[in-house]
């Protein structure tokens, strides 16, 4: 009793310096995080619940970010939301929203709100737009949903050529913020598998039929089940793996599709060949269509190829670290199906998540081998596949660079799991495929140290070398923005966390890889957003620690205090 009354009179500090300074510029910039301060003693209440439902919490605290004037009725309500879900680990729930202009969706708007178990709001992420209800944006179209549709079709011809047949197309209103104006747009979205296979995203002008956007993103194939049985195929690295597949009972041939089996939990994990198909046309063609290439066939059990057997069982082995580690069900928590395409290209000196699978070159022999013998390159591909699933970091500039990090992150601890707990840390990435002909010299990136790897002369970065403090971040235009060369900054951080060391004078305790692993997940599933850059993610660290390893006495605990110093190591410091 008495210390409900104590957590009560505590809850009067509703906005903690943090967010009022936020608030206070409010009126001209978007807000960026709410954070609770995290140092000490203040209590992590950002926003009382008062008796009102979770729902109407989060609209609440939401409204209340706005400074102004807050609605308008002809903006109508600003935050929807989109998702719910209770944490019965921690007592706590977590909903993400998006914002709204009199009902029309904001294209890549999005929050994320924690409540407490007396529904109090504890944390929050994402940008809230703040002139909304003042900003003045069409909402009356003046074209048809089947005019833009068509102004759609006529872009995507012009570009490959003459579509008879589209899989699926159909057009939303929706509002898109380009270059700084707000337009009210038809986003058409259409698949089409041939002439050429391709997800294009159209954002037609609802009130003129300009195309004011334009890209294309991707989808996956069916397989085709029958019979399983076992095979066997030598690896990229010459080791045998055993695996069951799916033997057409017709042809009498077995087809790279299996399962990967964690309890309850199946997931379908099939394998094609891209037969050196260009990489540019194979990225537009899978996206959205569908078009993952051909079968990988044997008529013997055994396959032969091992780029193939590498991409599938690394597949494999991704996804049960994601299971059992993390309680995922597969990419996008929901069984998807794990798709890889090996060959893609010729001589590809890369490997990519095109949206919907992953895709691997085959090295030009020199830079790379082939990609898809990198067990850690392939933890990189699919965790692009969960951040797509879950804060959905866009990619570029710092987001981007956080996109990347906690790809290389979850792809060094998805390979040291697989190892086992008793096989050497490893923290750099890439190096069972990076350099081929240059034994021992570790891979293309560096967690522990990235000043340990040279970067191209072109981002004119000090004595070109990845970055280790945000400092020395890169701020041009290459790489879209630094997302491969920035990402170091946070892959830093995250190694200290992990191991400790010292570092730009700041010693960090290091609390082991199996911590680490929780809050970096739990940061990137229950607290970043599309537009998280590195505070945000210091901040989603902080938070994520301190509701595992909860403050005592008003202290932050070992685990929280680590997170806090190797981000001041790494020079993203709480403002
Ligand atoms: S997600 C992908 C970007 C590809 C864009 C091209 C379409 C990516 O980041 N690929 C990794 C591959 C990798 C991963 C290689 C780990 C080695 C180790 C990557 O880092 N690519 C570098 C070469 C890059 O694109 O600059
Ligand atoms: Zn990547
Ligand atoms: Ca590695």
């Amino acid at each position: 009793m008495k210390k409900k009354k104590q957590n009560k009179m505590s809850k009067k500090v509703v906005i903690p310096a943090v967010l009022a300074l936020s608030v206070s510029f409010g009126g001209l910039l978007p807000t960026t995080s709410a954070f609770a301060e995290e140092q000490t003693n203040v209590p992590t209440v950002l926003f009382q619940a008062n008796g009102l439902s979770k729902q109407e919490v989060v609209k609440a605290f939401l409204q209340s970010q706005v400074a102004g004037p807050k609605t308008l009725s002809a903006s109508g309500d600003q935050f929807k939301i989109v998702n719910e879900e209770a944490d019965p680990a921690t007592g706590t729930y977590h909903v993400r929203t998006v914002e709204q202009y009199n009902g029309i969706p904001i294209y890549g708007s999005g929050q994320t709100v924690a409540l407490d178990a007396n529904n109090n709001v504890y944390a929050s992420f994402g940008k809230v737009t703040q002139r909304l209800a003042r900003t003045i944006i069409p909402t009356k179209a003046s074209i048809s949903k089947d005019d833009s549709i068509a102004i759609a079709k006529e872009g995507i011809e012009e570009k490959i050529g003459k579509v008879k047949n589209y899989d699926a197309i159909d057009g939303e209103l929706t509002i898109y913020n380009y270059q700084g104006q707000d337009y009210l747009t038809y986003l058409v979205k259409a698949s089409t598998a041939a002439p050429a296979p391709g997800y294009f995203h159209y954002f037609v002008d609802a009130t003129n039929g300009n195309v004011i956007d334009s890209f294309n993103a991707i989808h996956e194939a069916d397989p085709v089940p029958t019979t399983p049985v076992i095979a066997r195929g030598l690896d990229v690295n010459g080791i045998m793996q055993s695996f069951g597949v799916i033997k057409d009972t017709n042809t009498g041939k077995s087809l790279l599709h299996g399962t990967a089996v964690n309890g309850t939990n199946s997931v379908s994990v099939n394998t094609y060949d891209a037969h050196r198909m260009g990489e540019n046309g194979f990225i537009i063609l899978s996206g959205l269509l569908g078009f993952t290439g051909w079968e990988v066939e044997t008529k013997t059990n055994f396959f032969a190829d091992p780029a193939a057997v590498s991409a599938h069982t690394n597949s494999i082995k991704v996804n049960n670290y994601y299971q059992n580690i993390h309680k995922r069900n597969s990419l996008d928590a929901k069984g998807m199906p794990l798709i890889s395409t090996v060959h893609i290209g010729s001589k590809w000196n890369n490997a990519a998540w095109n949206g919907k699978q992953m895709l691997y070159g085959d090295g030009d022999g020199v830079y790379f081998s082939s990609l898809a013998g990198g067990m850690d390159v392939a933890g990189h591909e699919m965790t692009h596949g969960v951040i797509t699933n879950s804060a959905n970091l866009t990619y570029q500039d710092e987001s981007g660079a956080i996109n990347e990090s906690l790809a290389d992150i979850f792809g060094c601890l998805a390979q040291m799991n697989a190892r086992g707990l008793s096989s050497p840390a490893d923290w750099e990435i890439g190096e069972e495929i990076y350099t081929p002909n240059i034994p021992g010299d570790g891979g293309l990136r560096s967690l522990s140290d990235p000043r340990s790897k040279s970067v191209s002369a072109a981002y004119g970065l000090r004595d070109n070398r990845y970055p280790d403090h945000y400092q020395d971040r890169y701020l041009g235009e290459l790489d879209k923005g630094g997302v491969h060369i920035n990402s170091s900054i946070n892959n830093k951080a995250a190694y200290l966390i992990s191991e400790g060391g010292e570092h730009h004078g700041v010693n960090v305790t290091g609390i082991t890889r199996s911590k680490t692993e929780k809050i970096y997940y739990r940061a990137l599933t229950k607290y970043l957003t599309a537009s998280s850059g590195f505070i945000d993610m210091r901040n989603a660290a902080i938070q994520a620690a301190r509701d595992l390893y909860p403050d005592k006495n008003g202290q932050p605990s070992a685990e929280t205090k680590t997170v806090i110093s190797a981000y001041d190591a790494v020079g993203v410091t709480g403002q």
